[in-house]
């Protein structure tokens, strides 16, 4: 296996609106991040990866640009960039750009030009076309509800947006649109960051002529018309040649519709695409045909097989990024593990999954203080674009909607964008002024000061995974295999290279559960004390991780 730096590292997300505010406005910016550093760097993560920072009207908070060469006002100015890429390089850690170049914000000035006349040189920027019998062109559905197509009253026509309204799509077959985002990509890696996040990157090819998806089901429609079009790869191998192939930086691509299937054409070692890709089979398992809020069941050996199957998939051919939230999907504690009686055993867990898989570890922010989902009781408190569209859309159809409003509790994105817990103080120690959005309640117990103050808290196991992680080379690149695909409580496997043989277990219950190693073995980390005469018994939510001896 090819050594990177970038296959060693780990990542940590930071959603700025939510990180910390340093001037009393309620909202999270630059110089509130400034002064977290040195907390980051104690916690021991490597590279951060900042959600977009770009001027923007925030549709959907950040993805949805009008300026790429400017920093949002809210977050601060250039020279607050500067100072943060400083202070970060100083602390011997790196800086990520979240690049969102599927769509622009239809306040960006491309998309200002576009929308005046047909022949504007700036038309084609953006996929505009006629009715179709008095219809929009076609049937697709938007990921944030209702229709993709937006009519234009000025030239009559209808432009694209997979997303909002005010995320009109970019035109990746014209040459000028590939030539301005290679333009601002080097801007950015000139300054001297040190790689990017690539939003949605999946969608930006079209499959032309644009036709009607022929599925009910959210999901088929992703795969079969959305993602993974006919000239993707054509794009990324430019987009490397020209910009990505002349600095040392890393790439982390996002998207829809890239699973097992399609993983090597973006990862494969000799593509000259992208370092690696997120995988998203265990976020999309409850998401019924009508997407995230249409919840269905879902269960823990689908759970297990997503881990499983996609290192089938990659093994020693590439590489992906493990990830068990973000600021899209809900609080990992809530979703799998345990945010009652058992939260910092099962926060602790998961630091443990997250740390000993095959795969770049992405950390979201408040996730190694064991932060858990929030569930407000009107609709108002939200502040999500995507909530608040389909709350519209659920309404209009009659739904039953405090069913509605349990589903936006289990999966809506504001559940993981609620202010970080810094303290208990009031508003968590966030701001000095009114949060942009609430703060959860349950900040008094579960914040920063108060697990800096307990040797025993998540932080401080999440510092001492990080170690053991970086001390243990067989947990970043040795071989990854499931021992007990078929166990209903159990989550157990071995990474084992030349030199060493690893075997991790989980307990993902609340029940006490009875196992045995058929070989010998010794304890080197664990979630729980050892107790002599116990050692065959894993209790709620205990995850041990060991290593054979020869
Ligand atoms: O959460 C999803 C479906 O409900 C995902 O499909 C998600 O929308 C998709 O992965 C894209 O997410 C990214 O692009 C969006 C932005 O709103 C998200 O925050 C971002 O992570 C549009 O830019
Ligand atoms: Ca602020």
């Amino acid at each position: 296996m090819n050594k990177n730096w970038w296959k060693e590292q780990v990542i940590y997300q930071i959603y700025p609106r939510s990180f910390k505010d340093s001037n009393g406005d309620g909202i999270g910016d630059l110089r509130g991040i400034l002064e977290k550093l040195d907390y980051l760097k104690k916690l021991g993560v490597d590279i951060l990866w900042l959600s977009p920072i770009y001027q923007s009207p925030n549709d959907d908070n950040g993805y949805d640009i009008s300026d790429y060469y400017n920093i949002m006002d809210e977050f601060g100015t250039m020279a607050d960039f500067d100072e943060l890429l400083a202070g970060v390089h100083a602390r011997g850690m790196k800086l990520l750009m979240d690049l969102v170049v599927n769509h622009t914000s239809d306040e960006h000035q491309w998309f200002e030009e576009s929308r005046k006349s047909k022949d504007n040189p700036y038309r084609d920027y953006y996929h505009w076309l006629p009715a179709e019998n008095g219809k929009p062109p076609t049937n697709w559905r938007s990921f944030f509800a209702g229709s993709t197509w937006e009519y234009d009253e000025k030239t009559e026509e209808y432009y694209l947006h997979l997303f909002t309204k005010k995320q009109p799509d970019l035109n990746w077959e014209n040459p000028k649109v590939r030539e301005e985002i290679y333009k601002l990509m080097r801007f950015w890696l000139d300054k001297g960051v040190d790689g990017f996040r690539m939003d949605v990157i999946s969608v930006i090819s079209k499959r032309f002529p644009l036709a009607d998806a022929k599925s009910e089901d959210f999901n088929v429609i992703i795969n079969d018309v959305y993602a993974n079009g006919p000239r993707m790869h054509e794009f990324l191998q430019e987009m490397h040649r020209e910009v990505m192939s002349k600095y040392d930086v890393m790439t982390v691509g996002e998207g829809p519709g890239i699973d097992e299937q399609v993983v090597l054409d973006y990862v494969g070692k000799d593509r000259k695409e992208l370092n690696m890709v997120f995988h998203f089979g265990h976020m999309f398992m409850d998401h019924g045909p009508g997407g995230r809020f249409d919840v269905v069941d879902k269960n823990f050996i689908d759970f297990k097989k997503v881990f499983t199957n996609w290192d089938k998939a990659v093994g020693e051919e590439g590489w992906i990024n493990i990830f068990l939230d973000n600021h899209d999907f809900p609080r990992i504690v809530s979703r799998w593990g345990n945010d009652g009686i058992y939260r910092e055993a099962s926060a602790k867990l998961f630091a443990m999954l997250l740390l000993s898989m095959r795969g770049t570890p992405c950390l979201y922010q408040g996730t190694e203080i064991g932060m858990t989902n929030v569930a407000f009781d009107t609709i108002e408190d939200y502040r999500d674009v995507e909530i608040h569209n389909f709350y519209k859309q659920a309404k209009a159809d009659g739904a039953d909607m405090d069913a509605f409003l349990k589903a936006v509790h289990i999966n809506g994105r504001d559940n993981v964008r609620t202010p970080m817990h810094w303290n208990n103080t009031s508003e968590a120690g966030f701001t000095d002024g009114e949060p942009w959005i609430k703060v959860n309640p349950n900040y008094p117990e579960i914040n920063v000061a108060a697990a800096l103050d307990d040797p025993n808290s998540v932080f401080y196991f999440y510092q001492k995974m990080l170690k053991f992680r970086k001390a243990n080379p067989t947990l970043i690149y040795g071989s990854y295999q499931d021992l007990m695909p078929e166990h209903e409580l159990l989550f157990c496997y071995a990474r084992q290279d030349a030199e060493h043989t690893f075997y991790i277990i989980f307990n993902f219950s609340e029940k006490e559960v009875q196992f045995e190693w058929t070989e010998s073995v010794e304890q080197l980390i664990g979630n729980y004390q050892t107790v002599k005469g116990k050692e065959n018994w894993l209790r709620p939510w205990e995850g041990r991780i060991v290593r054979r001896l020869d």
